[in-house]
């Protein structure tokens, strides 16, 4: 089963998506998303450049030994560019199996070992009482789980607080745009705003909260005590992942749950956090850490740790990741929670999808493979556009995490 051609598709309906394309012999194609927010271009050129002419002619059935031929044939390995051009090669490679077998990507994996999946949306707001609407709004949309973001008073913009109150964190511009940041101010803040929420709505839905990177092991370690009465589902990458000593400081100190690994893209990324277990939730991209291939090794290693998955699920992830992760999800022994931002529909006309969503619950569909699939006429109405995350700087300018 030859690969003929793979193409690769950018499109920009609302936000930038980068769509890889395997076409072999035979005709069947399979999709997979490249999508690396803000770097986009780097990925299109990875996969154009470098590694579609070396798939051209290769069997598609042989998904194990592309993945090692990409990954360890290459010298430089890891780093999110390589390893999101090699997802989506592999995300791609198993929806053909799907289709070929005729057999939802699943069922491959080994069928399912739940009826529906969890999700956590996100409420946001530019002050405590916008915010309280939005966590309102969340639970009566039948959401059991939360993810809470506030902006800070006596800062003038947040993360995870949109300007124009869109759904989604935005790449808005150009080049980027600054934040600025105060750690004292939102310490002070962020326990109170979980005590209204919880005073307000009580103990039964989950909530969550992602501090984006921007503390220190010793301040990540206040908030996280601070916050055990409020009693968190988890407490997202509250600080950098690079020094993963910080993470043993932090864990002596508290019992909320901690998740990381959105920007993750290597097994080895994971490794000391989940054997020494500092983590409780994975955050990691199934569309930047390597793919089915990869994924499915890293959360049976987590397994042996009782880290379960907690997939990112941002909108600058395509409904492509989407139906992917949700086959993922399905399978997964150790599964916890699936982000979900939803697209607009602007960004879902582009492509078919047969997942279906009811009430903070998905389901994927019965179609073989993972049932997503793009729409290339609609595609091209829609040019890509540059658009940058913004940076962030201490109210005295230094530059900070974002
Ligand atoms: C976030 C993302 O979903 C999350 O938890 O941290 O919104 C993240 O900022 C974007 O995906 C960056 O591309
Ligand atoms: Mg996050």
């Amino acid at each position: 089963m030859k690969i003929t051609d793979a193409r690769v598709i950018v499109c920009s309906p609302g936000r930038n998506f980068v769509t890889l394309k395997i076409i072999t012999e035979e005709g069947i194609y399979g999709i997979g998303d490249a999508t690396l927010n803000g770097r986009e271009k780097a990925v299109v050129s990875y996969l154009e450049d470098y590694l579609i002419p070396a798939l051209i002619g290769k069997d598609a059935r042989q998904i194990e030994d592309i993945w090692q031929y990409l990954y360890r044939g290459a010298y430089w390995r890891r780093g999110p560019v390589g390893m999101t051009a090699i997802a989506a090669i592999d995300v791609a490679l198993w929806d053909i199996k799907g289709k070929v077998a005729g057999m939802p990507l699943y069922q491959l994996l080994g069928g399912k070992s739940r009826d529906r999946i969890m999700t956590y949306t996100h409420a946001n707001g530019a002050c405590l009482d916008s915010t309280l609407d939005e966590v309102g709004k969340a639970i009566e949309a039948g959401y059991e789980a939360v993810r809470v973001q506030c902006g800070v008073p006596g800062m003038a913009s947040t993360y995870g607080v949109s300007k124009n109150g869109e759904k989604y964190e935005p790449a808005d511009a150009a080049l980027p745009t600054e934040n600025v940041w105060s750690t004292e101010k939102y310490l002070n803040f962020v326990p109170r705003l979980f005590d209204e929420v919880r005073s307000q709505f009580g103990h039964d839905v989950h909530l969550l909260h992602d501090v984006h990177h921007r503390l220190t092991p010793i301040e990540a370690a206040r908030l996280g005590k601070e916050l055990e009465p409020y009693h968190l589902f988890w407490l997202e990458d509250c600080v950098a992942a690079e020094n993963q000593e910080s993470f043993r400081l932090l864990r002596h100190h508290t019992t909320t749950p901690i998740a990381v690994g959105e920007v993750f893209n290597s097994i080895h990324d994971c490794r000391v956090l989940i054997q020494n277990q500092y983590i409780d939730y994975l955050r990691a991209t199934l569309v930047h850490a390597g793919g089915i291939t990869q994924m499915r090794r890293i959360a049976d290693f987590a397994a042996l740790y009782n880290v379960r998955t907690g997939f990112h699920g941002a909108t600058d992830l395509s409904p492509v990741c989407m139906g992917a992760a949700l086959h993922f999800d399905y399978w997964v022994p150790n599964f916890g929670i699936q982000e979900h931002m939803p697209h607009s529909e602007k960004m879902e006309s582009v492509f078919r999808f047969d997942y279906t969503f009811e009430k903070g619950y998905f389901t994927p569909g019965e179609s073989p493979g993972h049932g997503v699939d793009i729409d290339e006429n609609e595609a091209a109405k829609y040019p890509y556009r540059r658009a940058m995350l913004p940076v962030n700087r201490l109210e005295d300018g230094t530059l900070w995490h974002w």
